[in-house]
């Protein structure tokens, strides 16, 4: 595969700074070599920058940066739907504003493939807020509905292709706002929460994510939240969660995706060096992004179904 690494140091859709140093951390813990070592072609294109700002405004006060938001919107799209047509695109963030831009690229790709896309979120939250509703304010708790086409995001350019509810899983979930919940409550997007994981463990809702994937020829977009991860494996994130994917857990579904082959672009968002232990999670991220592009210690026959 041709790995396209694009740097996405977004800061503006939380509050703790630091998340946009998380591009060059994943560079210092080797990301490039990692992924060269699995016979990968790695091509970075470095740390992209937004656009001039805009004016753009919303009636919610909660809110904060929105044109810092848009105009990182734009340029990632745009860096995304140029990457996909070379290559698979890995977003380096930045916190997880950054997937209104790259799942927005991504979409027109794959609209303009005539392919169905899917989006597979991997995180500890539902990410669902409108630019209305939210309370906290932080953009980085809204790509959700954008992708899904929901409203409120007036300020943001119109969302490609909105992705239909029935083609998002949520996965790993354990924290989910009241607004949130009566969202989801009414639509058809897939939410594993912890509790479907516990009783049925991660491979089974996994595989059955990526069959439909594959019954339906689609294209398949990952969005990999550090807080997904239990915060004992991976510290260096805002909003920790406990009870998250241990190390063996978060194995098992990357190495799951990769056998599937499913797998056409990658965001890896939240990381904030700044919170780190000697880039304990920095690491493990890019073993992660190993196990996703194949790493495994032996080879074993494709399970499917
Ligand atoms: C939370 C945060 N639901 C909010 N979401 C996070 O601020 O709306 N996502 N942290 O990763
Ligand atoms: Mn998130
Ligand atoms: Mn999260
Ligand atoms: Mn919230």
């Amino acid at each position: 595969t041709h790995c396209i690494l694009i740097g996405a140091p977004v800061d503006s859709g939380q509050q703790r700074p630091g998340c946009l140093m998380g591009p060059a951390a994943y560079r210092v813990a080797g990301i490039g070599r990692t992924l060269q070592s699995l016979e990968h072609s790695v091509e970075d294109r470095g740390d992209m920058t937004p656009g001039p700002l805009g004016a753009e405004s919303t009636q919610n006060a909660a809110v904060r940066h929105l044109p810092e938001t848009v105009a990182w919107v734009r340029t990632l799209a745009e860096a995304g739907e140029r990457a996909m047509a070379e290559g698979m695109p890995i977003f380096l963030g930045g916190d997880h504003s950054l997937s209104l831009g790259s799942v927005a690229g991504i979409a027109a790709h794959a609209r303009a493939q005539g392919r169905p896309l899917f989006v597979l979120w991997l995180d500890a939250h539902t990410d669902i807020h409108s630019v209305a509703t939210t309370e906290s304010g932080n953009l980085h708790g809204t790509p959700i509905a954008y992708i899904s086409g929901r409203p409120g995001f007036e300020a943001f350019p119109a969302f490609p292709a909105p992705v239909p509810e029935e083609n998002i899983c949520l996965f790993g979930i354990r924290s989910v706002d009241p607004a949130e919940h009566a969202t989801l409550e009414a639509s058809d997007i897939t939410v594993n929460d912890m509790r479907v994981l516990d009783e049925f463990g991660f491979a089974v809702p996994m595989r059955a994510f990526l069959e439909k994937v594959r019954a339906a020829n689609g294209m398949l977009h990952v969005s990999l939240d550090v807080d997904f991860l239990d915060p004992s494996v991976a510290p260096a994130v805002g909003t920790t969660v406990p009870g998250g994917a241990t190390f063996r857990e978060a194995h098992l579904v990357c190495e799951l995706i990769h056998e599937s082959g499913l797998m056409t672009s990658l965001d890896l968002v939240e990381l904030n060096p700044f919170l780190d232990e000697r880039g304990k999670t920095a690491r493990m991220m890019v073993d992660l992004v190993g196990s996703l592009m194949g790493r495994k210690v032996f080879d074993r026959p494709t399970r499917s179904g």
